[in-house]
């Protein structure tokens, strides 16, 4: 039994690899500003870069880190980071997902970085999301939460707010405020993260979208829409890209 488990967790991380590697590989070349991904899988994107740059296989490249994890990995690494502020365009963006449906529509955030995620690979010429067969998915919110970040203030009232939703009606919908260590977690920018659990899938993403951004107490949602140029996905078949 125990063998079995060990056995695909190993396998797990393989095809993360694998995934982050060739992101790596095949769309980063010496001069880019790249946006790094936060997760297990865009780990190793970080990884393989951070060896690249090591090697001098790869030379002037500047990370913008979309997480203070991630900062610190790329750190680590010796990757030399900067931010928008500076670098306003980002020629390639790699990151992970939590659901990808069949348009490259995502659900991202469970990490709990989605607002920076967000922020940076808006800007991205390129957004190259990795992932392992499980994160697709046909209709989006089905195998997980759909995280919104919320600003603390009145946290309750926006979370009632949310769940009033006229698009999210058909959807069962209900709310947590996402904890860690039985304390309310809080995101890299101090703001909270309501999770929202549906059990029928939303009829109508773009209009769910537009709606949940405009409630006052939100700052942004797991919603990535129409942002996603290619997906590198792997499975036990392979490595295939979705384009
Ligand atoms: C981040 O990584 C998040 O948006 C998403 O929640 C997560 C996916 O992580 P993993 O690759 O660990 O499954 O990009």
């Amino acid at each position: 039994m125990s063998v079995t488990v060990e056995t695909q967790v190993i396998h797990a991380e393989a095809l993360k690899k694998v995934v982050g590697y060739k992101a790596v590989d095949d769309y980063v070349r010496s001069g880019m500003v790249v946006g790094l991904g936060t997760g297990s899988t865009a780990y190793y994107a970080i990884q393989r870069l951070g060896q690249k740059l090591q090697e001098g296989k790869l030379f002037d490249i500047v990370g913008i880190p979309t997480s203070t994890k991630t900062e610190r990995h790329a750190k680590s690494l010796g990757i030399p980071l900067v931010t928008l502020d500076s670098h306003p365009v980002v020629d390639v963006a790699i990151d992970g997902a939590d659901e990808v449906d069949r348009r490259l529509n995502l659900v991202k955030g469970r990490g709990g970085s989605l607002l920076r995620e967000k922020l940076i690979e808006t800007e991205a010429r390129k957004l190259v999301i990795i992932v392992d067969d499980s994160k697709l998915v046909e209709g989006l919110g089905m195998t997980g939460a759909v995280p919104v970040e919320v600003i603390p203030f009145c946290w309750r009232h926006t979370m009632r707010r949310l769940l009033g939703l006229e698009c999210l009606a058909s959807c069962n919908v209900s709310a947590t405020i996402r904890s860690e260590n039985e304390n309310i977690y809080v995101t890299d920018n101090n703001n909270y993260i309501v999770d929202l659990f549906l059990e029928k899938p939303i009829p109508d993403i773009v209009l769910a979208a537009q709606q949940i951004s405009e409630i006052v107490g939100v700052v942004e949602h797991g919603l990535f829409l129409n942002m996603v140029d290619l997906c590198i996905v792997s499975g036990k078949d392979g490595t295939r890209v979705i384009e």
